[in-house]
């Protein structure tokens, strides 16, 4: 399936920010295999992280300078590599007019709601991180390459849990008469969530003052590791986080059971969240590329393909775990959020489907392999880092530091 843009022969070009991540490896190789021309920015920030706080993937990660080489010995494509930050605003500047996108997809952001409610300084540092980062790229393809379509990604949590139907992006109201279409509410709950929130509007202003086209995904959690690149070669594997501040729900249950830790459902289990399998989302992010928004348009794309409580995830591992012989338990932890426990949760999930999405739903065959995956690597957890550490209520200005 050779890739091109319009009229053009020549291959489309994306920009991947933050394709040394978990979605945006897979996205990346993703890409490259369909014969887009990729390339590559990261600051490597997210394997710092991982040194400073003690934490490690499941699953070993190689280099991204290993993982590309090893890309390309197989497969005989390139993917560029630039590292650097995106609020660096000279370097970014450098990495368009070198490559010369014709989308990005921007994944390079600190995305844990945990990480960014540990002490001030996370707070501050993933708002500014976040925003600043984003405006940039809207000043690159502003400067740069105005017609490069931004694929940006948001989140399913910058809607909250409200009382009625969610929908995407837009609702339109009636009030005192007069009907107009405006932007779907945002109650996020983290100083993660709200920097989307804050992204989004950027996003917006310059879509409609610069006629920028953008698509926001709203993406749900995102569960599973192996996608058919990733799957290719072990220097090519993803990572794979179960710890308390990276480690997202369904791939957390899953390590929890493969070593015998009780699954940590935060307080009554009863919230619920759009989900995915990664095998979607570098599916998704190629559809938003394939059909790019118009000029000046902000489409936003509810990215996400089934909901589930927290504690029907519980129940689903439990029973997957029977099958392989795995007595689970599990055990209410105190919330260390503030979130609704119990609530109506409704959202649309269409324009993707629209596009062409095949979702993979959560069978029980891969509910299976994911938990042989954690079986495999179980030697390599670290059972102290599962419980949540992080507090919403306790957050203070005091650095926190972690000891020995
Ligand atoms: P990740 O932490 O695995 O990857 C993010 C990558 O971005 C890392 O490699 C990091 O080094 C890089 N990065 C961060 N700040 C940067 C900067 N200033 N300059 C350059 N690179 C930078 O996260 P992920 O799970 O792959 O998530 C990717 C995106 O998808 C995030 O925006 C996240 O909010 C969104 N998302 C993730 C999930 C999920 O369940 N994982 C769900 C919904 C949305
Ligand atoms: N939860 C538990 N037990 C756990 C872990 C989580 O009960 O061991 C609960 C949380 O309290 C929350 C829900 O499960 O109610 C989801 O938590 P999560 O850690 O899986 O996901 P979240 O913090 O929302 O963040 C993740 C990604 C983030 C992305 C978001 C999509 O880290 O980047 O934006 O999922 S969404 O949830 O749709 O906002």
């Amino acid at each position: 399936s050779d890739q091109t843009s319009g009229q053009e022969s020549r291959p489309t070009r994306v920009m991947v920010i933050g394709g040394d991540g978990y979605c945006g490896w897979a996205t990346s190789l993703h890409l490259s295999n369909k014969n887009y021309e990729v390339a590559i920015v990261d600051n490597l920030v997210r394997r710092h992280f991982d040194h400073q706080l003690g934490l490690d993937s499941l699953t070993p990660i190689s280099s991204i300078h290993d993982r590309i080489r090893r890309w390309r010995s197989l497969t005989e494509k390139d993917i560029s590599l630039y590292i650097g930050d995106v609020c660096d605003f000279e370097f970014l500047a450098e990495a368009f007019t070198s490559f010369k996108p014709d989308a990005v997809v921007h994944f390079g952001e600190q995305r844990s709601a945990p990480y960014s409610m540990i002490d001030r300084s996370r707070a501050v540092y993933t708002q500014q991180n976040n925003v600043l980062g984003t405006l940039n790229v809207l000043f690159a393809i502003k400067e740069f390459s105005e017609d490069c379509h931004l694929v940006k990604l948001g989140t399913m949590g910058e809607y909250g849990t409200p009382n009625i139907d969610i929908e995407e992006g837009y609702i339109t109201i009636t009030h005192n008469g007069r009907t107009d279409t405006l932007p779907y509410p945002k109650q996020a709950s983290s100083f993660y969530h709200l920097s989307k929130v804050h992204d989004s509007n950027n996003i917006a202003f310059t879509c409609k003052a610069w006629g920028i086209r953008a698509t926001d995904l709203n993406q749900g959690v995102v569960y599973g590791v192996r996608t058919d690149e990733t799957a290719m070669h072990e220097e090519l594997c993803n990572r794979f986080d179960y710890d308390g501040v990276f480690g997202t729900a369904l791939n957390r249950f899953c390590v929890q059971a493969a070593v015998g830790h009780p699954l940590t459902v935060y307080g009554k289990g009863g919230q619920t969240r759009g989900y995915l399998d990664i095998r979607d989302t570098v599916q998704c992010v190629e559809l938003a590329i394939a059909t790019p928004a118009k000029r000046g348009e902000m489409r936003v794309f509810n990215q996400f393909t089934e909901q589930f409580s927290v504690n029907q995830l519980a129940s689903l591992v439990t029973k997957a775990g029977e099958k392989l012989g795995i007595e689970v338990k599990t055990i209410s932890v105190p919330n260390p959020r503030v979130e609704a426990e119990e609530h109506y949760y409704n959202a649309k999930h269409t324009k993707l489907i629209e596009l062409g999405l095949q979702p993979h739903l959560l069978s029980d065959s891969l509910l299976d392999s994911l938990l042989n995956v954690a079986v495999q690597f179980k030697d390599r957890v670290d059972t102290k880092q599962i419980m949540p550490s992080v507090s919403w209520r306790k957050i203070g200005v005091k650095p926190k530091t972690v000891s020995a």
